[in-house]
């Protein structure tokens, strides 16, 4: 069953003319255990809620995935999509990617990030486990990962955080090959890898990985420690290419013809190129039927509820159940805005929304990076999910932002919860290579970002973030919503929980907001990206567009214009990625014909010129900040009302 990995892996590489044959050879014997003696899945559906997780961290190996996938029956994996590995519009990407090809967990690639997502996913295991009994959710969460996975620093939060948190049914099965690209690991490396896992709360243990008895062994054990488990399995890269196994020609680049025909004899595989004899095919096929008692008797289990446990079950697999609760709540919290309006930081206005969010919607898990007083992400009455008990909703993740993003990933593909987190917007930076991933898989995560500009103050330039908006709005499918009060925060929540297709990151305020949104409004306003907040008195010479804390000073400006008699509009701008998504009459209506553009954001004005084009004027940041009362920052660096209305009188002077 091995050598049906390894031949379909040495065979498509090298049709392809690229890949990796190195990794499906040397794990081949790991998978064909695992997935033929353990894992519990459903290739008929494989979406199946109570099937056991398989990571594949180390991307770069998915032949090693594809063949499985094939070998198994999974219906959509044919051989001619395996003979069209790395080609357009097959299934079989260079890397493995969620959403594309039907019982792929993850997207893999960048290293490290598989294994963090695992951690995720068993959190949500735990959790729903907690939730709605062992009956309806018990699986496993198994990861290969390779050498590579475990240098890059977020293995390190991530083995933290999941020994902290006793997810003992999570299995590291480590590919202990000890070769990386630029060759043995032994001029980068010499961490002793068990010693570290172990040192992290974990079982873990060293093993023959080309031993079927022994990899069999070490699943077991697993399944009965009460932590989780590394496995780390010494292989051969390569296993069975006669001159390139275990060296770094085997990790990244075809055999060739001469290698592959010694490999075929060294392994005894007589078969043709992508031929695959009855036997072991039919090995193979029993082994993808292994699970279905489980699952029809799971079936059966869920169709024996009683039909509101039923509902709320499935309503929480859609994901997109809680339209109603959510509305109703928005509008509640609106309503109250209405008639007592707040002066308050935004993100404390994201705390008052969440207090009532979260008991309207089970399916929100909080969490922060340590930061918790400072984000607002835990309301009131909102347990700790925690070892001792996993029904909780609030994750304390640890100063980890980068595994913390990369297991709400996990999270959320997991599915049945919408995770959101808290840190500093300035450390969107730690948070970007997950960030990035889950705007490419489209999945619904949530990023409370507080102390979103200098407006945080005396902390200094190092915690002020200046370019990161302009970073994250650079991002494909991510949405970057900056409130400007406490009436457009639970809106921007409304958005963020509502978009089902990728993730949004909330930036808000450290320092109080006046609320600029007088009166009760149905309309979730902030789905336009932008709107027109405050209309000019007659005749607009001035359009003043600004984000966040930014829109009280345009609001400020247009008085003072007014004053000097220049008809100014506010517009707010609370999602630029979602403004310059509408039809182009509607922007042009929102942007209008006034002489002047202004914008005013306290940060790079890169991603502005869009609505302002390059003649409109910016106000806003072009270096580092300062350590200071914001009050101070913000005339330091000349981002008042009264520079704004010099800059926008100045500019029309000159029209
Ligand atoms: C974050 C990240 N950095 C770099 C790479 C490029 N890369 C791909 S595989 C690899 C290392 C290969 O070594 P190992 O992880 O041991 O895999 P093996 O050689 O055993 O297949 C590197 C550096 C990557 N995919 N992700």
């Amino acid at each position: 069953m091995a050598n049906a990995i390894r031949a379909l892996a040495m065979d498509a590489v090298e049709q392809a003319k690229s890949g990796h044959p190195g990794l499906p050879m040397g794990a081949a014997d790991i998978a064909a255990v695992l997935f033929g003696r353990f894992l519990k899945f459903d290739p008929a559906d494989p979406a199946w809620p109570d099937r056991d997780r398989f990571v594949l961290s180390a991307g770069h190996g998915s032949m090693l995935i594809y063949a499985v996938l094939h070998l198994l029956g999974y219906p959509a994996m044919t051989i001619e999509e395996i003979k069209r590995f790395r080609q357009l519009g097959s299934i079989t990407p260079g890397h493995p990617e969620h959403g594309h090809t039907p019982g792929i967990e993850t997207t893999t690639g960048p290293l490290g990030q598989g294994l963090a997502n695992a951690v995720g996913m068993a959190i949500a295991e735990r959790h729903l486990a907690a939730t709605f009994g062992d009956g309806l959710v018990n699986h496993r969460t198994y990861v290969l990962a390779s050498d590579g996975d475990l240098m890059e620093g977020i293995s390190h939060e991530a083995i933290a955080l999941a020994g902290h948190l006793r997810l003992a049914k999570l299995t590291v099965l480590f590919d202990d090959n000890g070769i990386s690209i630029d060759g043995p690991l032994a001029l980068a490396d010499s961490v002793d890898q068990v010693a570290r896992f172990t040192a992290a709360g974990w079982s873990a243990s060293r093993i023959d990985g080309h031993d079927p008895g022994a990899i069999a062994g070490a699943i077991e054990a697993a399944q009965h420690s009460d932590r989780p488990t590394l496995v780390a399995c010494r292989t051969t890269i390569g296993f069975g290419a006669p001159s390139k196994a275990g060296t770094e020609k085997s990790h990244g680049s075809p055999l060739g013809a001469d290698e592959i025909a010694g490999a075929r004899e060294k392994l005894g595989w007589e078969d043709a190129p992508f031929a695959i004899p009855a036997d072991v095919r039919a090995l193979w096929r029993q082994a993808g039927l292994r699970s279905q008692a489980g699952r029809a008797a799971w079936d059966a289990r869920v169709a024996a509820l009683e039909p509101d446990a039923r509902a709320e079950f499935a309503r929480r697999r859609r994901g997109d159940g809680a339209q109603d609760a959510l509305a109703a709540t928005v509008r509640t919290v609106k309503q109250k805005l209405a008639a007592s309006p707040q002066e308050v930081a935004t993100r404390r206005a994201s705390e008052i929304a969440l207090e009532s969010l979260v008991p309207a919607l089970p399916e929100l898990v909080g969490g922060s990076a340590d930061l918790t007083g400072s984000n607002n992400t835990r309301p009131k009455g909102m347990a700790v999910l925690s070892a001792a008990d996993y029904s909780g909703r609030f994750i304390h993740y640890g100063v980890r932002e980068h595994a913390m993003a990369a297991a709400m990933n996990g999270m959320a593909l997991h599915g049945s919860v919408i995770p959101f987190s808290g840190t500093f917007l300035v450390f969107s930076d730690y948070c970007r290579p997950a960030l990035r991933l889950a705007a490419l898989m489209g999945q619904r995560v949530i990023h409370v970002m507080t102390h979103d500009s200098i407006g945080l103050g005396e902390d200094g330039p190092t915690h002020q973030p200046v370019e990161h908006l302009a970073a994250l709005r650079a991002m494909p499918n991510l949405l970057v919503l900056r409130p400007c009060d406490a009436v457009e925060t639970i809106e921007c929540w409304q958005l963020a929980i509502q978009r089902q297709t990728g993730p949004s990151v909330l930036a808000l305020t450290r320092q109080n907001l006046p609320q600029l949104r007088a009166g009760f409004d149905a309309d979730n306003r902030c789905a336009a990206g932008a709107y027109e907040l405050v209309p000019a008195d007659g005749q607009a010479a001035v359009s003043l567009f600004a984000s966040g804390s930014e829109v009280a000073v345009a609001v400020e400006a247009r008085a003072l214009l007014a004053g000097r008699g220049i008809a100014a509009r506010v517009i707010s701008v609370p999602c630029v990625e979602l403004f310059l998504a509408a039809p182009s009459e509607r922007r042009r209506a929102v942007i209008g014909d006034a002489p002047v553009r202004v914008a005013i954001e306290a940060a790079v004005r890169q991603g502005w010129d869009a609505i302002i084009g390059t003649d409109g004027v910016f106000v806003g940041m072009s270096t580092f900040g300062g350590s200071a009362p914001y009050k101070d920052l913000y005339r330091h660096f000349g981002i008042t009302a009264a520079a704004v209305a010099d800059a926008a009188s100045t500019k029309l002077g000159g029209k």
